[in-house]
């Protein structure tokens, strides 16, 4: 083992490394083409590296307990948090277990990081580190760097052990997901992003809103049907960790909106409140699907008409659509992820 560095060391290298930890935890989430595979795998290697620290913070915090401070279960309640996403974490990304409690560790993973947040930042200004510019020096970077590799390695050993062990979390996509239901619809898991819930829609009565230029038309499923209905094989991929593969059917929002003019982003809005907003380079990439499998869409799929949007992850893939409006605000106008 390395050498124990010097308290304030320990303690401002953990900082570093939680802050890239939220860092790339937050890119591993949003993360739904192959180039955001970087972000996972540095948020793995991360996670490492927290680990290494554990054995050294260990160290300073039973120093610090010494002086028995009032806020000393704060601290203790984020020590906890930091271990219980940790732990969360290995038991994802091994697959060895998959929920506690009916939950899924990922949510857990996700629910720890958040809750130890505002510890964090409170911890970080109660128990004040200076930074000096030797913190900065080439012999601090070098063992930066021999830090690094050594998490590098610590995770690349335990991606090969995995996979020798033949352990579940081999065999996952590049966004660190689950296979669950591919070409199976009946076998696909049915997700909310936050808060949402099944609408009862009657197909009847459904109609679809389609804004651009000043304009609003109505479509009803018929018109949908009757137009010229396309099939596209596409990934929706979940932050609560699991992928299918379907084949959708449906008609491309394309064809929904021919002429998009000078309009910035696509606005695409649920019956539930839910909405996203696209930048307008992706008009031809979405498909807006009815049927999935060969079959209609069930309910808690997004029927009558759900988005389906390639390369993108699943909080994209807005259901139950009766709302499509081209607008001249930019998309990322927009809360980094759906507040509902
Ligand atoms: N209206 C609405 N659409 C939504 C969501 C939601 O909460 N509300 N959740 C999104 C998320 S996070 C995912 S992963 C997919 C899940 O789709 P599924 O239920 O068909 O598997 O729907 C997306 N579309
Ligand atoms: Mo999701």
């Amino acid at each position: 083992m390395l050498r124990a560095p010097a308290p304030r060391v320990t303690n401002l290298a953990l900082l570093a490394v939680l802050a890239l930890a939220f860092a790339t935890g937050i890119g591993a989430v949003a993360a739904g083409a192959p180039g955001g595979r970087w972000t996972v795998l540095a948020h793995g290697i991360v996670g490492m590296a927290v680990i290494v620290l554990v054995p050294w913070k260990s160290l300073v915090i039973r120093r610090g307990l010494r002086r028995s401070r009032r806020t000393r279960w704060l601290s203790l309640l984020l020590a906890v948090l930091v271990v219980t996403t940790l732990l969360t974490g290995i038991a994802y990304t091994t697959g060895l277990v998959r929920s506690v409690a009916g939950i899924l560790v990922m949510w857990l993973h996700i629910a720890g990081a958040l809750a130890l947040l505002p510890l964090v930042v409170w911890h970080v200004l109660a128990r004040r580190v200076r930074p000096r510019r030797a913190d900065l020096s080439r012999r601090a970077l070098v063992r930066g760097g021999v830090f690094a590799a050594v998490a590098a390695g610590l995770y690349g050993s335990q991606a090969a052990a995995v996979s020798l062990a033949g352990l579940p979390g081999a065999g996952r996509r590049f966004t660190g997901s689950y296979a669950a239901g591919s070409f199976n619809p009946a076998a696909m898991p049915s997700y909310s992003w936050l808060d949402d819930t099944t609408p009862a829609i009657d197909p009847r009565d459904w109609r679809l809103a389609v804004v651009a230029g000043g304009t609003r038309r109505e479509l009803t499923l018929g018109d949908l049907d009757a137009a010229a209905v396309r099939t596209v094989r596409a990934t929706l991929d979940c932050t609560s960790g699991w992928y299918a593969e379907q084949d959708w059917a449906g008609v491309p929002v394309r064809a929904l909106l021919p002429d998009p003019g000078s309009a910035r982003s696509l606005l695409v809005r649920s019956r539930t409140g839910y909405w996203v907003r696209f930048p307008i380079r992706d008009l031809d990439h979405l498909l807006l699907a009815t049927g999935v499998g060969g079959v209609p869409l069930r309910p808690g799929h997004g029927y009558p008409a759900r988005l389906v949007a390639p390369g993108r992850r699943g909080f994209w893939w807005v259901k139950w659509v009766d709302h499509l409006e081209l607008t001249d605000t930019p998309w990322w106008w927009q809360p980094p992820f759906p507040l509902t």
